[in-house]
């Protein structure tokens, strides 16, 4: 059974997914109004995900015998200056989430709700691993606005294009099968349906 306050702040946590999403599909509006189609399109699945951490809670607030409450979202931005703020706004928000379950999964610690604690670690991993993934599209933001910035990216590219990229040892490995001569090789196939021994 969920204490008051565990209630009170995973409820609370329920609103901040539902405000995220709201958030990340008004920013898809805008990316296609800039004619930004794929970004646009990242954002749009991303407000699913952010619904989908909502319903997560939800359903697991519900299931504890409480009852889970959506409060009223703040009305999200419909203007951004450029790419670079959209983003910086982006990555404010995954921190912000980040903060309120840090704070939840110290709540149920000290609580000494395992139950609790335990369904929020599945926030934790993923709030590491949106962190990462916005941030890191920021940081590409701001490279390609700059000139040395596109020239850096281009090199990129082209290490891309080249197959450097990839270990070594995968294309050895990978080159090893494929000159297998026993291997997937016409000769060796029986026709008629019969092995050779
Ligand atoms: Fe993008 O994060 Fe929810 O929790």
């Amino acid at each position: 059974m969920l204490s008051t306050t565990l209630l009170e702040k995973l409820n609370r946590q329920v609103t901040l997914e539902a405000e995220a999403s709201s958030n990340y599909l008004q920013m898809s509006a805008w990316l296609l109004s800039q004619s930004l189609d794929n970004t646009a399109l990242f954002f749009r699945h991303h407000a699913q995900e952010e619904r989908h951490h909502m319903l997560r809670l939800f359903d697991y607030i519900n299931e504890t015998g409480a009852t889970a409450r959506i409060a009223a979202i703040p009305e999200p931005d419909t203007e951004y200056d450029t790419l670079i703020s959209l983003m910086e706004c982006a990555c404010r928000e995954e921190e912000r989430l980040t903060t309120h379950i840090n704070e939840l999964v110290n709540a149920a610690l000290e609580e000494k709700d395992f139950s609790t604690f335990q369904f929020l670690q599945w926030y934790v991993a993923e709030q590491h691993e949106e962190e990462h993934l916005f941030s890191s599209l920021l940081h590409k933001a701001r490279i390609i606005n700059t000139l040395d910035g596109r020239a850096l990216f281009r090199f990129d590219e082209e290490v891309r294009k080249s197959g450097l990229h990839t270990p070594r040892h995968h294309h050895e490995h990978e080159g090893s099968e494929g000159h297998d001569p026993h291997r997937h090789h016409p000769c060796h196939e029986d026709h008629t349906g019969h092995h050779s021994r």
